[in-house]
């Protein structure tokens, strides 16, 4: 990665949702565009194809800046020599992650709760992904939406960077951002966009909007 984690815009894979295209394509097109973060999140691929993935990802990340993390697997992630590893919570537990990790990696966790984000940040994560914000088609095995309010909560309850996911899109972009995230994780709105760099692009205008001015 090389360079402070940009949470920002975080792209989060899945390639059910790709309309056919390549990964790597609507990966390298999502930074063109104003990503500053990649997870590849794979559910059905076998360990050969996720490491190859990986390692194709990375190389389309190269010199770029933006990290790679690698969802679930630390395996993967070690293999592949990603930047870090997105934990959920029931995936390894983050203080047996961090015994195998190498002393760099970054490790988010999921947060369905403020209690959730509180223990994470207690055992030394990098980063909270507060899921979800809204009800989302792309994953409907999730904890109940936070809503606006129970990401303000969160997001006031710990110091670590909380980037907000689920149901978030460019409309509705400006107000999750009002609620305090240091980012947003999007899925479909990236990913199944017909046009992968307007639609990061987009985006991050949206997200930009919302910044006060810095004084003169
Ligand atoms: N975790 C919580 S919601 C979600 C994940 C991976 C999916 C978000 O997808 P979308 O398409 O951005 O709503
Ligand atoms: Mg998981």
């Amino acid at each position: 990665m090389a360079g402070p984690l940009n949470l920002t815009l975080y792209l989060v894979t899945d390639r059910a949702l790709a309309r056919g295209r390549a990964l790597v394509d609507v990966v390298r097109e999502a930074v063109a565009g104003g990503v500053t973060c990649v997870q590849l999140r794979e559910k059905t691929c076998g360990t050969r194809d996720f490491i190859e993935e990986a390692r194709a990802v990375r190389a389309v990340l190269q010199g770029t800046g933006v990290a790679l993390i690698i969802n679930d697997r630390v395996d993967v992630a070690l293999a592949a020599q990603a930047d870090g590893v997105h934990l959920g919570q029931h995936d390894m537990r983050l203080a047996d992650a961090r015994r195998v990790a190498p002393k760099e990696w970054i490790i988010g966790v999921s947060a369905e709760s403020v209690e959730d984000a509180v223990r994470a940040e207690r055992g030394g994560a990098d980063y909270v992904g507060a899921s979800p914000v809204f009800a989302t088609p792309t994953k409907t095995d999730t904890a109940l939406p936070l809503g606006l309010d129970g990401l303000s909560a969160l997001c006031n309850a710990v110091s670590i960077p909380v980037v907000a996911i689920g149901g978030i899109h460019a409309g509705n972009a400006a107000e999750v951002m009002g609620a305090g995230p240091a980012g947003l994780a999007v899925v479909s709105a990236l990913v199944a966009a017909p046009n992968p760099r307007a639609a990061a692009a987009d985006l991050r205008r949206v997200m930009a909007a919302r910044v006060p001015s810095a004084p003169q």
